[in-house]
């Protein structure tokens, strides 16, 4: 029996953040189940038990501990199974700086650019209009949260200090939709930042999840026609 069950969805950014992190841990021993978003099926009944506001990513262990929300989920995997994915307890300040980093992932970043992958990305595929007006507001936000960005990253590695972080993971999925909607000149106009992206980008465990997201999505656009 597989250790838990991941709730989630193809081409769900958060779930994506919760993939990232196993893969990075280099862990595999777990039930991934997918629902369809557009079918609602995130809504049943069974998966409102497990998620107040069905919806997903949730994880579930077979003696029914029950944990949502992305990034709560990637720091207790990460803990339980001792992924090289956090600063060490007992550094109180790496730790500090990296609350800090996902604090300001969370209220400076995530926002808008999800935003953007909502109207862009997610209307598409309901067959709606984006909001323009929405998306240049979100736009103007993630244009100077990596202004700041930038200036950081000229000093650190990484989002939160020296080393890769779950702080850099969480980033990851929103950041490809960004690309995926033709927006990727916002990391790759700015020297720092992007080779920040191209660090992450470069790992061997995040390669090779890209790679196979990419064969599964050419696998299911093809068997659709
Ligand atoms: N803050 C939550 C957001 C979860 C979320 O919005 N998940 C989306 C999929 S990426 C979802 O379930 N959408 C369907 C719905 O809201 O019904 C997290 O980080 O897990």
């Amino acid at each position: 029996m597989p250790a838990f069950t991941l709730y989630g969805a193809r081409g769900s950014t958060n779930t994506d953040r919760v993939r990232l992190t196993l893969a990075e841990g280099g862990f595999t021993d777990y039930e991934l189940v997918l629902f369809n978003l557009y079918k609602g099926e995130q809504k049943s009944e069974e998966n409102m038990k497990r998620h107040p506001w069905g919806k997903i990513p949730v994880i579930t262990f077979p003696e029914g501990f029950t944990l949502y929300e992305s990034r709560a989920i990637c720091t207790y995997l990460a803990r339980k199974y001792s992924f090289p994915l956090l600063p060490t307890d007992s550094d109180i300040e790496a730790t500090a700086l990296f609350d800090q980093a996902q604090s300001v992932e969370m209220q400076y970043f995530a926002d808008p650019a999800g935003k953007i992958a909502f109207e862009k990305f997610v209307k598409k595929f309901m067959g709606l209009p984006p909001n323009e007006a929405a998306v240049s507001d979100a736009l103007k936000s993630i244009e100077s949260y990596f202004d700041v960005a930038e200036r950081q990253l000229q000093h650190n590695d990484y989002m939160a200090g020296k080393d890769f972080t779950l702080a850099d993971i969480y980033y990851i999925p929103l950041i490809q939709r960004l690309f995926a909607c033709g927006y990727g000149d916002v990391i790759l106009s700015r020297k720092a930042v992007g080779a920040w992206w191209d660090r992450c980008m470069n790992r061997p465990a995040i390669q090779k999840m890209v790679a196979a997201d990419k064969e599964a999505m050419a696998a299911a656009m093809a068997a659709r026609k």
